[in-house]
């Protein structure tokens, strides 16, 4: 009898639901059931072939796209992983409030659409355009406003008109499954997953900053506890690392453990792992898997350890990007638990 993987579910409806990260070792694409689901509300309700994507607002063109049309535009496709904010949310000390997120609020496809500059370009931007916000077709109430939301973000205009930021309408080879957005959905490659709107439907440009619920109160770094002073909008990826195996608090037999794991960044791309098996003392570096020339998509990387000593240790992975940052030993405490990015601990029994 085959035996498979599962996710793991945080709440139902919403669907929210992890990934079985650990058990997804060496792929690079993950198969869809096993592709971590993070919904703000119910399902939408759409009907497919009256289903148009709007833009309009500060542009000189309004227009509408179906998605049969947008098929014909010349298109791009990349390998990205998509990582929730609140990703590893669970490590946060002191504890915070928000899904407990463990390391699976993430995963990899191949996503392909069509630039979104292309669109804009069509639609022709007028000069006092600052932001472009995407609003999706779910909606429904918060718990800390009155009042219907739909789920909305923005983007700054520099973002939106990026080469690789896409309307995607396929995913690993298919059309976008319906709980990942179909029949259309943004892809912001190097941001945190929330900037990714599911079930597009319409873009809107404006000309000064998108004040919805899941642009001005969540996804916001707050550092503080009882104040909003120095609040910073959450965008770009961290340096980040997992390990998928050993697992945390497993037990070997003394002999040969190839430790494994995948390392990601927002912003450019992975440089360099380091292992440490005495949590800390000594580093040493762990072979990455190459890179080929997906250019957001994360690294495999491996260490083969000698573990024939008896007894308790602490596995450490490090990772550091290109553009010169490396996980922390702590990771930024803030009040809703975005970008957990610490260096990554394993604790092990050999006997
Ligand atoms: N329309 C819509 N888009 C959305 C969301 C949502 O609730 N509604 N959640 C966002 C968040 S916070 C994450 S982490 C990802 C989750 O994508 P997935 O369910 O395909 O894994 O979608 C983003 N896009
Ligand atoms: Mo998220």
């Amino acid at each position: 009898m085959e035996i498979h993987p599962y996710l793991t579910t945080k709440t139902l409806v919403p669907e929210n639901q992890e990934s079985p990260i650990h058990f997804l070792r060496s792929q690079k694409i993950f198969p869809l059931p096993y592709f971590y689901r993070r919904n703000h509300f119910s399902y939408p309700f759409l009907l497919p072939n009256l289903y148009y994507l709007t833009i309009y607002g500060l542009v000189h063109h309004p227009s509408y796209f179906h998605l049969e049309q947008l098929k014909l535009m010349p298109s791009k496709s990349f390998v990205i992983p998509l990582e929730c904010a609140g990703n590893q949310r669970d490590k946060f000390i002191p504890k915070v409030f928000g899904e407990q997120w463990k390391g699976g609020a993430m995963s990899q496809a191949e996503w392909k659409g069509v630039p979104l500059k292309d669109i804009l370009s069509k639609a022709c931007l007028q000069k006092d355009a600052k932001e472009v916000v995407f609003i999706g077709a779910d909606c429904g109430r918060r718990t800390d406003t009155v009042g219907v939301f739909y789920y909305a973000r923005s983007l700054p205009i520099a973002k939106a008109l990026h080469p690789d930021t896409m309307i995607a309408y396929e995913c690993n080879g298919q059309p976008i499954p319906f709980k990942h957005g179909y029949p259309l959905r943004l892809i912001v490659p190097g941001w945190y997953a929330m900037a990714s709107v599911k079930w597009l439907q319409q873009i809107i440009v404006i000309d000064q900053p998108f004040t919805g619920p899941f642009q001005a109160v969540d996804y916001i770094y707050y550092p503080h506890k009882n104040s909003d002073a120095n609040k910073k909008p959450v965008t770009t990826i961290n340096v980040n690392s997992l390990i998928q195996f050993p697992l945390d608090f497993s037990i070997h037999d003394t002999g040969t453990i190839v430790i494994e794991g995948i390392a990601w960044t927002g912003n450019g791309v992975i440089t360099q792992v380091e292992i440490s098996v005495d949590n800390g003392e000594t580093w040493k570096e762990a072979t990455l898997a190459s890179q080929h020339d997906e250019p957001y998509a994360w690294t495999q990387w491996s260490f083969v350890w000698e573990a024939y000593e008896k007894g308790e240790y602490i596995i450490l992975a490090k990772a550091t990007d290109s553009s010169g940052r490396t996980q922390p030993f702590a990771a930024m405490w803030n009040r809703k638990g975005y970008g957990y990015n610490a260096v990554q601990k394993v604790h092990v029994k050999i006997e």
